[in-house]
């Protein structure tokens, strides 16, 4: 059915009319242009390219920042986007997560003027992709620990290291890579595609994100100008200033997946007959589900819209969007799973969207920080003492 939400305490009476239309415009094209073919992309393994030029005539790439042609929503708007590209397919909204909060975004706030005039507007466009490549075999909940360097040498930088997990790393026209300078520092690095000493690869087989490429990335003295490196990216603190960008987005998207999960399941609860005829959301125990999922998306949309104005007002920590991403992220896992349990024999089908949801964000609560990191980034932040080693 189409053009459901999930409403229950009103909390569209807190939205301005400007950010409904925004949510309304990605629904319906989340409706006519994704969901019928996404589950044909998520079987075949599949990112559906066909639809990055309309991602980009459309805005929802680098949706929130100004100038370069991007489109300058606000933070609410920006996060309404992202929860109505998650209906979809959270490999959907990672595409545009990444190009938007991961790459445009550390050009936008950390690169030079000439940085942002070559790769800001194309990438807008979604002519030219990019990649993050921050996680490394060995590195990836301890990023600071990373191995891969970029030496100077006379006017430009050789790098070396390999990186893995990198969404869209095969196919970017400019990989943002994070590396060690000769003095340890953390650094980004713009590496063009065919550069030599650039190789990437796939990762294959993978049960989540089927409709995301995933990739490796091996830097093998590889030389990049050093006008590429990202004049005002200081250290670890620019890597994770992206990853705050990205997991806002990813704080109201899964909440997209939630509700996707959460209405397929109450339609096919009040369809589904058994014992005499009668429905299965008759039952207590498949009541207990739907009431769990309804209280825990309802909380998760007042803490994803408080964050969001926050935001919108300069004052939303990292802090703030790690218990937005943990919270929400979790909450959509623990629906789609007892949304999948609902459907029965059904739920392990394509024929509904559950499992796709289910299998993608088990990828949704491990990356952008897993769930236990985010818990010890909270409690860091309460206690004042950091409990990761
Ligand atoms: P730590 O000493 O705590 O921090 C170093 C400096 O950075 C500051 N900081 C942040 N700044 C902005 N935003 C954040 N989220 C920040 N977190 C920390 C911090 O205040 C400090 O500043 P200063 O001035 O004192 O130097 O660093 P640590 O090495 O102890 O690490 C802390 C930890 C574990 C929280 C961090 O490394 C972390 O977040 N780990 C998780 C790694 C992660 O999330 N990787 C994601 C890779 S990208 C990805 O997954 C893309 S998925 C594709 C998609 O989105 O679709
Ligand atoms: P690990 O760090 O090895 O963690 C494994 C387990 O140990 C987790 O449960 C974790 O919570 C736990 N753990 C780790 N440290 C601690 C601790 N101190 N205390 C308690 N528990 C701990 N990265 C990029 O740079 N760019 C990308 O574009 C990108 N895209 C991705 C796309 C997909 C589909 C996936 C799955 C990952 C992607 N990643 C990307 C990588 C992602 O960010 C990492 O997978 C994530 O940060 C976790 O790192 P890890 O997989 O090495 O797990």
């Amino acid at each position: 059915m189409a053009f459901q939400g999930v409403d229950f305490l009103e909390l569209d009476s807190l939205l301005t009319e400007d950010e409904k239309v925004v949510r309304a415009s990605v629904r319906q094209w989340v409706e006519e242009n994704v969901k019928p073919i996404i589950e044909k992309h998520a079987q075949a393994g599949t990112f559906p390219t066909e639809l990055i030029p309309e991602i980009g005539r459309l805005g929802y790439l680098g949706a929130n920042l100004e100038g370069y042609g991007c489109a300058g929503m606000s933070a609410v708007e920006y996060g309404l986007v992202m929860q109505e590209l998650e209906r979809g397919d959270s490999g959907l909204r990672s595409f545009v997560s990444v190009q938007g909060a991961l790459v445009m975004y550390p050009i936008h706030a950390y690169g030079s003027e000439e940085q942002k005039q070559k790769w800001l507007p194309r990438l807008q466009k979604g002519e030219a992709l990019g990649c993050f490549g921050l996680t490394e075999p060995g590195f990836g909940s301890n990023p600071g620990g990373m191995l891969t360097t970029a030496r100077k040498q006379g006017d430009a930088y050789v790098l070396n290291g390999e990186k893995l997990w990198i969404t869209n790393g095969s196919v970017a026209d400019v990989a943002l890579v994070w590396a060690k300078d000769d003095d340890g520092k953390i650094g980004g690095f713009l590496v063009e595609k065919g550069t030599p000493g650039l190789k990437a690869w796939d990762v294959h087989d993978k049960y989540s994100l089927r409709a995301s490429i995933t990739s490796g990335l091996a830097l093998s003295d590889c030389k990049i100008p050093a006008c590429n490196r990202l004049p005002k990216a200081d250290g670890l603190g620019a890597a994770l200033g992206c990853l705050t960008q990205a997991r806002y987005g990813i704080g109201w998207g899964a909440l997209g997946a939630a509700m996707e999960c959460y209405q397929t399941a109450l339609d096919y609860a009040k369809e589904r007959k058994q014992w005499a005829g009668k429905p299965i959301a008759g039952h207590q125990l498949v009541q207990e589900k739907l009431v769990w999922m309804l209280t825990e998306i309802t909380k998760g949309q007042l803490l994803a819209l408080q964050v969001g104005r926050l935001k919108e007002k300069g004052k939303a920590t990292f802090a703030h969007v790690s218990l937005l991403k943990k919270n929400n992220v979790w909450v959509a896992l623990e629906s789609a799973r007892k949304a999948r349990d609902i459907l029965g024999a059904n739920g392990i089908t394509g024929d509904y969207p559950v499992f796709r949801h289910m299998v993608n964000l088990e990828s949704v609560y491990t990356y952008e920080g897993t769930h236990d990191i985010h818990t010890l980034i909270l409690g860091h932040h309460i206690t004042g003492i950091p409990a990761y080693e």
